[in-house]
């Protein structure tokens, strides 16, 4: 007689048990690195926590959308990085990686720490021109400089803006508290785009996210779009095992609402960011950011074709 297989059995670690990527449409892809990180290392460890943890997901058919993303998703593995280098030449190894797999897949990246999105954003801009951008985070990251170095996990965002790679009227921030000079804070504002603090969304859910969602919509419109999300975005109760958590963040349905809502954008990648398993508990964290990989290919796939 012969078995089913057993749902959570280890497909190669592939991220929703997916096959190695061929020809697919959608493709996820490891950027296992987190030398440009403030306080706490382990990002490198991201993306074997997060294919780990999709594979609860059995068949992948999600409850909002009603697709699955599986048979059109192929798994790349994990970019060949150099394991000594600095932040610049890494960004180098990991933009001509992304570009390739970019000019022929609708790609998620998982991180990795947030550094890595400076070099994920020039191969986009490279493809697509200057893209909107929606940005979960606890943190601004329009931070000049990284601890007197001109580079790290917090400054990705103000070198984007400075080089063009992001059209700064409609770069959309949300979930941002941490502590910054209010001039840092506010530059996404200040350069006409959109901030929704932690703060203002606190109590908030469900239907009464939809005017944010609407405003992001406006801001957003047709233009090619990229969503980078950091896990620290979400409340360290939802999300611990992240290395710079900030108390106050958003819950795991708020995430989710905007995800949903935001489905019509025309989206051209995501990544996700700053899920370090060491400080994990459980899997929260990576079971929220496989959840919310999942939700963003399950829209992906729902518009595929439309
Ligand atoms: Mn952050």
């Amino acid at each position: 007689m012969e078995l089913p297989s057993f749902p959570f059995a280890n497909n190669g670690n592939r991220f929703l048990g997916a096959n190695p990527l061929t020809t697919q449409p959608f493709a996820v892809v490891g950027v296992p690195f987190d030398g440009a990180v403030t306080n706490r290392p382990g990002a490198r460890f991201g993306p074997h926590a997060i294919r780990r943890s999709s594979q609860m997901l059995c068949d992948g058919i999600h409850p909002f959308f009603d697709v699955s993303p599986r048979t059109l998703l192929g798994d790349a593995g994990d970019m060949a990085l150099p394991n000594a280098a600095g932040v610049q030449v890494v960004r180098e190894h990991i933009e001509r990686q992304a570009h390739s797999l970019m000019a022929a897949h609708h790609c998620v990246f998982l991180g990795g720490d947030h550094a890595i999105t400076l070099a994920l954003l020039r191969a986009t801009s490279a493809l697509f021109g200057s893209v909107a951008l929606i940005h979960f985070d606890a943190h601004c990251d329009t931070w000049p400089d990284h601890f007197g170095e001109p580079s790290g996990h917090g400054t990705w965002l103000f070198e984007a803006l400075n080089e063009g790679l992001v059209s700064g009227q409609h770069v959309v921030q949300i979930g941002l508290r941490s502590s910054a000079d209010k001039a840092v804070r506010n530059l996404v504002r200040d350069q006409g785009g959109l901030i929704f603090e932690a703060r203002e969304l606190r109590g908030c859910d469900g239907l009464a996210l939809n005017d944010a969602v609407r405003k992001i919509q406006a801001c957003v419109g047709a233009m090619p779009c990229y969503l980078t999300l950091d896990i620290d975005c979400l409340d360290p109760g939802f999300a611990p095992g992240t290395g710079t958590p900030e108390p106050g963040g958003l819950s795991s349905t708020q995430v989710l609402t905007f995800l949903e809502g935001l489905a019509m954008l025309n989206f051209v990648g995501m990544d996700c960011v700053e899920v370090a398993p060491a400080y994990d508990h459980a899997e929260i964290t990576s079971l929220a950011a496989a959840h919310f990989v999942w939700t963003y290919l399950a829209s992906r796939t729902a518009t595929h074709g439309a």
